[in-house]
């Protein structure tokens, strides 16, 4: 029997706190961090993974060796239908959104959708609660997503509101902190964890959009408990693909009013007898809402491999 040599010893335990494409930061259980490589070719790490590290004899290189079963992974699909993780072993999916950039509330609809594909809890997190004038539109959004049944949160990244309730909701959780770019992720990250030096920056003054600061996924522990993963600012977001019945469990109100649909393969989109469109037209589920849901379905075709679309 060959004796093991340092580098098969086996690894330790890990966890993947900064996500930098083949090259991460890890946390040992220890509570070490160490700057590490991919070991192999195959393997794939996202921030939130658990995996195994070690160091090569006689070398300062630490590698990840082995990535262990996510229990979640969230993750994104570009318009040519490839499918990218974005982090994993997370129970809940904060999307924030603000007065300004201007909120895509349709991209908003998605990630909620994505986030019950995947078997995670969403919020909605409104910030920037201290820009005057902006109350009336927080407000209508903050209804509609409330009606939906998800818990939305109101506050000020910079001046303090709303930070103790959100405290509560996160404590118990891993969240994934997504939106667009400069509606203030990386500044909540700031705020609720003194420790935090996290970039951040005014928006474009020529686009009123963000600049994109914040480049890589990176997991914070909260002080209060639950940790939190603030990422990257995007563009647009597409779940990772479901079969067509699928989609509309990401709309948790459609999802109760269907029972009451004539068919029970109804997709709510002219059946006779639906109740998901008879619940539009007397507004108990905003119309809007309702036109996300419809989105979807056509994204998802249109992502579809054509030999596999419906006819
Ligand atoms: N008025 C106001 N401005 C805020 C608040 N929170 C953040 N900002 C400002 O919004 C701008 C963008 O904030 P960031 O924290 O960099 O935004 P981000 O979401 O991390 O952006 P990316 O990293 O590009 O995705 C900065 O100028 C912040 O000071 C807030 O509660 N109120
Ligand atoms: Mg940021
Ligand atoms: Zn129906």
């Amino acid at each position: 029997m060959s004796r093991a040599t340092a580098s098969e010893a086996p690894g330790s335990a890990a966890r993947v706190v900064e996500c930098y494409g083949r090259r991460v930061i890890v946390e040992t259980t220890a509570g070490e961090r160490h700057a590490a490589v991919l070991f192999g070719k195959r393997l794939q790490v996202v921030c939130g993974d658990r995996v195994q590290v070690r160091r090569e004899a006689g070398s300062d290189e630490w590698q990840v060796t082995v990535v262990e079963p996510r229990t979640t992974v969230i993750a994104r699909t570009d318009n040519r239908g490839r499918t990218e993780p974005l982090a994993a072993n997370v129970t809940l999916v904060a999307i924030m959104l603000a007065p300004e950039p201007e909120p895509d509330l349709y991209m908003i609809d998605r990630y909620l959708a994505g986030a019950e594909y995947a078997g995670v809890k969403g919020a909605v997190l409104i910030n920037k609660a201290d820009i005057k004038g902006a109350t009336n539109l927080s407000a209508a959004i903050a209804d509609e997503y409330r009606r939906a049944g998800y818990p939305v949160v109101w506050l000020s990244a910079l001046g303090g509101d709303g930070l103790d309730e959100l405290r509560a909701l996160l404590r118990d959780e891993v969240t994934l902190l997504v939106g667009q770019s400069g509606v203030g992720k990386s500044t909540l990250c700031n705020a609720l964890v003194p420790a935090s030096i996290r970039p951040t920056r005014a928006l474009s003054a020529s686009t009123g959009e963000g600049t994109h600061t914040t480049v890589a996924a990176t997991l914070l522990p909260l002080p209060g408990g639950g940790e939190l993963v603030d990422s990257p600012g995007v563009r647009d977001f597409a779940p990772a693909p479901v079969s067509e019945a699928m989609v509309q469990t990401g709309w948790p109100e459609i999802r109760a009013a269907a029972i009451g649909c004539r068919f029970n393969n109804c997709l709510h989109l002219r059946e006779p007898g639906c109740a998901v469109q008879a619940a539009v037209e007397v507004g108990a589920i905003s119309a809007r809402r309702f036109e996300g849901y419809r989105r979807l379905v056509n994204l998802l075709r249109q992502l579809q491999p054509s030999h596999e679309r419906p006819r």
